[in-house]
């Protein structure tokens, strides 16, 4: 993306409580699959990367999928590069479209469409891990069928109560397949060896279209997520042909007959011909997931995950829902005084974020003149006093200044990384404050350098509490006793310097 981070970042002076959308905005994000896993306190959104370069290859170029999580709809965890295209063998360059994550059992499998070499068709194949950030393997080694024909785009996955996967896909023509107990193989007993075309009528998808010619209201394109709410079964899909809007069709079946209910969200002008859409229900909220071309040099090639709240009738249809930039609201507050990895973001300008779960994930490509923001950080009523980062700098020239609200609010801290050793060699640093920030407050980080040098990598930060001024403090414990937890409450093995949680009281370890 292009380095105007600084200009940009310094008009964007509000407090951002609000999710804002696009929700990803140091790459480019697009059809976006969430998930909420039980017993996880975590949303995830699975999606592909749109890396077009304009005028060197203008359509589609997706090298890889990739993972973010939130636990408060504002703040978002990139997960990095949870399956790079070269993990499917058999996949062609440039070609990783659209996907879906369902977990079974204890496996999360990862639904994708992506082309062969020397052939234009899409085939679904799906990746496996035992985390939902993965990173993922390929799980089939092939893609899971061949229906001889163009289209198979778009899979959607869906668990139903009695424990059947149905996989939905399709652009032009809609189908599905019940998949086997192992997720990696279709049921041949049903349709055409195992695959049911789906007739796209007039009272299933409001229309019908004959040689790109749509007759009635509405018709099917492509995109389809299947989904449940009681006892309706959804069907949301991208309609209408290019440029598209959301519509959706209710049953009561997996299976269908399926009915045409209308439009969810309307064609807008987002900077996107096309829209993919998905929906979740997470912390007692449903949410409705979409993407626009609405980032910073964005377009029908480098589009961008959005969300927007989604509510229902009593009957169970969906309340027309519209795109906006403002997006949903905080959930909760984030605790400056709990290492936050660095790439967990708001927003930024002009940094990548790489690596994947397995080698560590960091944000990196930092120069002068970027910027990034962590929303809604609650530091209490003492404030924070110093903050720690984990730094690996090869040269030792970046400068980080850290800021509270916006690009010109109170400077917490402008801190020299001195060189550690390389870009690889990670430490820790802790400086001083200059300002004790109180009360709830966004964090804006900008980098100073000279030239287009890369300045340091960035693991993770944390702000620290003066051990004094903690209420309830009742002594400083030793590093050797290990029953200690997180002021969330989860065991720590090995306690560093910071607060914990130990016989019912904070404590703090020097
Ligand atoms: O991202 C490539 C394709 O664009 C998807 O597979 C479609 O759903 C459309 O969003």
């Amino acid at each position: 993306m292009k380095k105007t981070g600084l200009l940009l970042s310094a008009l964007m002076l509000s407090f951002a409580a609000w999710a804002q959308n696009p929700i990803v905005s140091h790459c480019y994000t697009a059809d976006p699959a969430p998930m909420a896993f039980e017993g996880n306190d975590s949303l995830y959104v699975y999606c592909d990367e749109d890396m077009n370069v304009p005028g060197v290859n203008d359509f589609y170029y997706m090298e890889r999928w990739r993972v973010y999580s939130t636990v408060d709809m504002v703040n978002w965890t990139d997960h990095g590069i949870a399956m790079p295209r070269t993990a499917f063998t058999w996949a062609r360059e440039g070609t990783c479209w659209a996907s879906q994550c369902v977990k079974k059992d204890d496996t999360y499998y990862w639904f994708m469409c992506v082309s062969k070499p020397g052939d234009w068709r899409h085939y679904i194949g799906v990746g496996k891990s035992d985390k939902p950030s993965g990173p993922f393997k390929d799980a089939r080694k092939q893609p899971i069928f061949d229906t001889g024909e163009g289209g198979d785009i778009d899979p959607t996955v869906f668990i139903d109560d009695d424990g059947q996967a149905y996989l939905y896909w399709g652009n032009n023509k809609l189908r599905y397949a019940k998949l086997r107990s192992n997720m990696i193989l279709i049921d041949t007993r049903i349709g055409n060896n195992g695959i049911v075309e789906v007739p796209l009528t007039e009272k299933a998808f409001g229309g019908v279209k004959v040689d790109d010619k749509v007759t009635g209201k509405d018709c099917y394109e492509e995109g389809p997520w299947l989904d449940k709410r009681g006892d309706h079964y959804y069907l949301m899909y991208a309609a209408g042909g290019v440029p598209e809007h959301i519509s959706y069709s209710m049953s009561d079946s997996p299976e269908g007959p399926w009915t045409y209910k209308g439009q969810v969200m309307k064609q807008q002008n987002t900077g996107s011909f096309t829209n993919h859409s998905g929906m979740v229900h997470y912390k007692g909220k449903d949410y409705f997931f979409y993407h626009t071309g609405w980032a910073q040099g964005g377009g029908g090639f480098n589009r961008s995950m959005a969300v927007e709240e989604m509510t229902f009738t009593a009957t169970g249809t969906i309340k027309p829902i519209t795109a906006t930039k403002k997006g949903v609201k905080a959930l909760c507050t984030m605790s400056p005084y709990l290492q936050q990895q660095a790439e967990t973001l708001n927003a930024a300008w002009g940094i990548s974020v790489v690596g994947n779960e397995s080698k560590g994930v960091y944000v990196t490509d930092i120069h002068a003149g970027d910027s990034m923001r962590v929303a809604n950080i609650d530091f209490g009523t003492e404030g924070a006093k110093s903050i720690t980062l984990r730094v690996a700098a090869e040269k030792g020239n970046g400068i980080l200044v850290v800021r509270q609200d916006n690009a010109r609010g109170k400077v917490l801290a402008r801190v020299k990384i001195e060189a550690t050793g390389g870009n690889e060699v990670w430490e820790e640093r802790t400086f001083d404050l200059d300002h004790t920030p109180i009360g709830t407050h966004d964090l804006h980080f900008s980098f100073v350098g000279t030239g287009d040098e890369t300045l340091f990598n960035w693991d993770w930060w944390q702000f620290n509490e003066d051990a004094s001024a903690i209420d309830g403090l009742s002594y400083t414990a030793s590093k050797e006793d290990k029953t200690y937890y997180t002021l969330q409450g989860m065991p720590v093995a090995q306690p560093t310097k910071g607060f914990y949680l130990r016989k019912g009281k904070k404590v703090f370890i020097p």
